[in-house]
């Protein structure tokens, strides 16, 4: 290669190393947005290069490790034969193309990723749902995820043997997945007992997406343990974050098996619903009761968990265009809006779910409904389409059950065939190997 086309080429991996860190989310401002912003990196690797070989990142799931270097959804020998052609000068750097991370596309990058192609790796480093790049150690053997829905999340990967603490949530809210002599480190990722946690020697400490601002704190006081934030409760990160977990854990097959289960129920929403038009979707009301509070509050479509899995259901939000995730409601505002349809999510995750009978929850109806003076007017409560729907199914890899509930009670018709509790039944039998009575949503539309 001669002085000349080496400087230009240098010039101009300079130049797309710029663009790159102007343009990728290198803060986590806000944590609710912190794995969307990550997710989206795909579009820091649009490429104008005619000549750019085999690059397909046609889904939006992407591996966030580096080496990934053609941004698809596992590290492999196309990623070797992408990072030459950067160094060749035809293809253009991508985000995890420098799979040393010491921001420069050389051989070495080439050696790393046919090391982790091999499974002869001795480390990788990944990005988390904060944008932080954390080395992690391998192979793992120990992690503690620090809260509930990523733990159930990491057990239908087949982790029960590797994770060595939880949540106290993860006890009190999810006892039918077992793990009940593990010690308990942690509140929802909050107030971690350090202590502890270095007793149990865990290589990897996960934490949620609301723990994304407190993660660098937090990891000073673990050395030598990768925390890492990771987006497994939320339906809008979950495909990438779980992507990442599955490799990082050598549990890549497993995390593709959920991953098609989840994306099957999805598919089957979409193809059954994308027909409807503006004119025949039903308008609805969705909210919640936030924490010891007795007040309601209306879930927006930008709510990245439960919002986003309201979405594309055959309906439409009435808190569609209002800000923020989560607003507490002016029951006048609900009667004004005068929606078709009301789902009550019951987050407070005690009183639906696990042992509980349709009986119970029509009692616990009864009492979503009573005390709400106007309310008898509303369409939703009038036409008795009222649905009340556990958290369980709609945080984590459950979110699909909970997605094909919204479907089904606006759109019967289309969905005859499928019942969201056979669906649940299914899931924790081939994900969990489990079989738990319980009531997770109600009524069951016909
Ligand atoms: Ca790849
Ligand atoms: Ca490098």
């Amino acid at each position: 290669m001669n002085g000349m086309k080496t400087k230009v080429m240098v010039g101009i991996i300079v130049g797309l190393l710029l663009l790159t860190l102007l343009t990728s989310p290198v803060t986590a401002s806000s944590s609710a947005n912190a794995s969307d912003t990550a997710n989206l990196s795909d579009s820091a690797v649009v490429s104008d290069s005619a000549a750019a070989p085999d690059f397909v990142a046609t889904s939006d799931i992407t591996l966030n490790i580096l080496g990934n270097a053609n941004g698809d959804r596992t590290i492999d020998m196309k990623d070797v034969e992408y990072t030459e052609s950067i160094i060749l000068g035809s293809g253009s750097q991508t985000e995890f193309a420098d799979a040393t991370g010491d921001s420069s596309i050389d051989m070495l990058d080439v050696t790393r990723i046919e090391l982790i192609n091999l499974g002869k790796a001795k480390e990788l480093t990944l990005v988390d749902g904060a944008g932080r790049q954390v080395n992690v150690t391998l192979p793992v053997k120990n992690i503690i995820p620090t809260d509930y829905r990523t733990t159930e999340t990491l057990l239908a990967l087949g982790t029960g043997d590797m994770i060595v603490g939880v949540d106290r949530a993860f006890h009190e809210r999810m006892a039918e997945f077992g793990l009940l002599d593990l010690p308990e480190v942690s509140m929802h990722g909050q107030s971690v007992d350090y202590e502890m946690v270095l007793t149990l020697e865990p290589d990897i400490v996960l934490l949620p997406l609301s723990r994304a601002e407190n993660a660098d704190d937090i990891a000073r006081n673990l050395p030598n343990t990768a925390v890492v934030v990771m987006g497994l409760a939320s339906q809008k990160s979950i495909d990438s974050d779980l992507t990442t977990m599955g490799f990082v854990l050598g549990k890549e097959k497993e995390a593709n098996e959920l991953l098609s289960w989840m994306q099957d129920y999805e598919e089957l929403v979409k193809e059954r619903t994308s027909d409807l038009t503006a004119d025949e979707m039903p308008t609805f009301y969705y909210e919640y009761m936030s924490g010891s509070e007795e007040k309601w509050w209306v879930i927006t479509p930008d709510d990245p968990s439960a919002g986003q899995v309201a979405e594309e259901t055959g309906g439409l939000n009435i808190a569609t265009g209002l800000a923020g995730t989560s607003i507490e409601v002016d029951p006048e505002w609900v009667i004004e809006k005068n929606p078709d349809f009301m789902f009550a999510d019951l987050m407070k995750g005690f009183d639906s779910g696990p042992g509980k009978t349709e009986e119970d929850m029509e009692n616990l109806l009864t009492e979503v409904l009573s005390d709400r003076p106007g309310f008898e007017k509303v369409n939703a409560v009038k036409n008795n389409n009222v649905y009340l729907v556990d958290r369980d199914i709609i945080g984590g890899p459950r979110w699909v059950i909970g997605h094909i509930y919204f479907a089904k009670s606006m759109h019967p018709e289309l969905f005859e065939d499928i019942d969201p509790a056979e669906i649940h039944k299914e899931y924790l039998k081939k994900f969990h190997n489990l079989e738990v009575a319980g009531t997770w949503a109600y009524p069951l539309p016909e």
